[in-house]
C-alpha cells in the first residue's frame, strides 16, 4: 500500500492565481507532502460559475498555472464525476481508489469557519487531516486568536487534526482579478501562462485592442501600431504600457507620459534586418559594428527614431527611454530604469527568473536594476553572445552607486 503524503486542493480556478500556486508550494516544500492534487470544480448543475467559463477551460488554465511543479498533479476527477461534488464523496472515492494513503485537505481559514457545516462536515473533520492557511493579519487585529480558539473547537468537538500552515493566505478576489484583467492594468498576480490563455481565448471579456487605449491618442497608437506588429507583440506593448502606470504611479512619474512609452517601446521590433538598417539610414543613424552584429539590439535605436519621426513623439525623455530599453545604459534616468523594468516584468513575461525582479521591483529599484541586468549579462555568455558595452556600463554604474553609498555609511 502506498505511505505517500498526499494533499487535495479544491476550488473554482476562475481563474488560479499566485496564492494558489503559492499554498501548493508551501504543502510540498514546508510540510513535506509527497504530492498535492489540484481539483477544479464541475460546472454547478443549476447555476453559472462567474463569467461561464466552463469547467473544461478552468482545468486548462489551472494545469498551465501548476505547470513544471513536481509533485502537483491537476485532475479532472471532478469534471467526470456525475452528480454533487461535495467534498466528504471525493474523498471517500479517491480512497476507494488509491487505497490507504492519507489524503490531507489544503484550505484558507474562511473555508474552516463553515467546514461543520459541509455537507457530512462534521464527519470529514474526524477523519481528514486539514492544513488550514490563516488569514493574513491587518494591523492590530486579533486573527491569531480567533483562529487557535476555532482549532481548538473543532479538536475537541470532532477531534480534528489541523495543522496551521506558517504562511498566510493573502486575500486575492477572484472578481477582482477578473475585472482588472478585463480593464487593466493586467494583473501581477496571475501566472503569465494564464493570462495569456485568458487573452488567447478572450476569456472574461478581455479584449487587447484599441479598447485598451485610455485616451484617443493611445487608441490611435494602438492601431497604428497593430499594422506593424505580431498580436503577440501588440499584446506585450500593451502590457508595458500598462505595467509603466503602476511604476510610474509608485515612484512618482507622470502616468500619460509613462503609458505612451511603454505603448510604442517596441514599434520596429518586428521588422527584418534589413528594413532595420535602411531606417538607420532614413533616419541618419550611424551604429557600430558591435551594433550590426546584434541585431537584436536594433529595434531599440530605430524605435525611438521611428516614434519621434512617424509617430511625432516629442517627449525627449520618453524618447530616450526607449532608446535605451534593451541595452540600458550608465547612470540611467528614473524614467530610463522604469521603462526597462516594466518592458523585464510585464505580466505576461514568463521566462526564468522574472519572478524574482518581479518582487522587488516595487520597493527596491537598483537591486532589481541589477538583478536583472545580471540575469541578461548571464543568459547572453551562456548564448555566446556579443555584449553590448552599455549593458556593462549600466550594471558597473550601479555597482558604483552602491559602494559609493556603503563608503559614505562607514
Ligand atoms: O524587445 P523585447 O523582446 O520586449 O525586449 P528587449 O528589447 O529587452 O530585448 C530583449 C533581447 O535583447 C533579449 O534577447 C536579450 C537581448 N539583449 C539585451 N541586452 C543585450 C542583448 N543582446 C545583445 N546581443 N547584447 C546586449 O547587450
Ligand atoms: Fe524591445
Ligand atoms: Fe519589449
Amino acid at each position: 500500500m502506498s505511505t505517500c503524503k498526499t494533499a487535495l486542493l479544491g476550488g473554482t480556478f476562475n481563474p488560479p492565481h499566485n496564492v494558489h500556486v503559492d499554498m501548493v508550494k508551501f504543502a510540498l516544500e514546508q510540510l513535506h507532502f509527497d504530492r498535492v492534487l489540484v481539483f477544479p470544480a464541475a460546472d454547478p448543475p443549476h447555476k453559472d460559475v462567474a463569467e461561464k467559463v466552463s469547467a473544461q477551460v478552468r482545468l486548462e488554465l489551472t494545469r498551465l498555472a501548476f505547470e513544471g511543479i513536481p509533485g502537483v498533479e491537476v485532475s479532472d476527477f471532478e469534471l467526470r464525476r456525475k452528480g454533487k461534488s461535495y467534498t466528504y464523496e471525493t474523498l471517500r472515492l479517491l480512497h476507494e481508489q488509491q487505497g490507504e494513503g492519507e489524503i490531507s485537505l489544503l484550505m484558507g481559514q474562511d473555508m474552516l469557519e463553515t467546514t461543520p457545516q459541509w455537507y457530512r462536515g462534521e464527519d470529514l473533520l474526524r477523519e481528514t487531516p486539514i492544513v488550514v492557511f490563516p488569514r493574513p493579519q491587518l494591523e492590530g487585529e486579533q486573527r491569531d486568536e480567533e483562529l487557535s480558539s476555532l482549532v481548538e473547537h473543532l479538536q475537541s468537538a470532532y477531534r480534528a487534526r489541523i495543522i496551521v500552515a506558517g504562511f498566510p493566505m493573502q486575500d486575492v478576489s477572484s472578481t477582482e482579478l477578473r475585472e482588472q484583467i478585463r480593464k487593466g492594468p493586467l494583473p501581477r498576480t496571475v501566472p503569465a501562462k494564464v493570462l495569456r490563455e485568458v487573452l488567447a481565448k478572450g476569456l472574461y471579456g478581455v479584449r487587447f485592442d484599441v479598447s485598451r487605449g485610455r485616451t484617443e491618442r493611445e487608441a490611435e497608437l494602438i492601431t497604428l501600431l497593430s499594422k506593424r506588429l505580431s498580436e503577440k507583440r501588440l499584446h506585450h506593448s500593451i502590457a508595458v504600457m500598462e505595467e509603466m502606470e503602476r511604476l510610474a504611479q509608485r515612484y512618482g512619474l507622470d502616468v500619460a507620459r509613462a503609458r505612451i512609452a511603454g505603448l510604442v517601446h517596441d514599434c520596429t521590433k518586428d521588422e527584418t534586418f534589413e528594413n532595420q538598417l535602411r531606417l538607420c539610414e532614413e533616419f541618419g543613424i550611424i551604429i557600430s559594428d558591435l551594433e550590426r552584429y546584434s541585431p537584436k539590439l536594433l529595434h531599440a535605436i530605430t524605435g525611438a527614431a521611428y516614434a519621434r519621426v512617424r509617430f511625432g513623439l516629442k517627449d525627449e525623455e520618453a524618447l530616450g527611454a526607449i532608446r535605451y530599453h534593451t541595452t540600458a545604459r550608465a547612470n540611467m534616468t528614473l524614467f530610463e530604469a522604469l521603462l526597462y523594468l516594466a518592458d523585464y516584468v510585464e505580466p505576461l513575461r514568463a521566462f526564468e527568473g522574472v519572478e524574482q525582479v518581479r518582487r522587488l521591483v516595487d520597493d527596491r529599484l537598483e537591486e532589481a536594476l541589477l538583478t536583472a541586468l545580471d540575469a541578461t549579462i548571464g543568459e547572453l555568455v551562456e548564448l555566446g553572445s556579443l555584449i553590448h558595452p552599455d549593458t556593462l556600463a549600466a550594471r558597473n554604474s550601479i555597482l558604483m552607486q552602491s559602494i559609493k553609498e556603503n563608503c559614505h555609511a562607514v
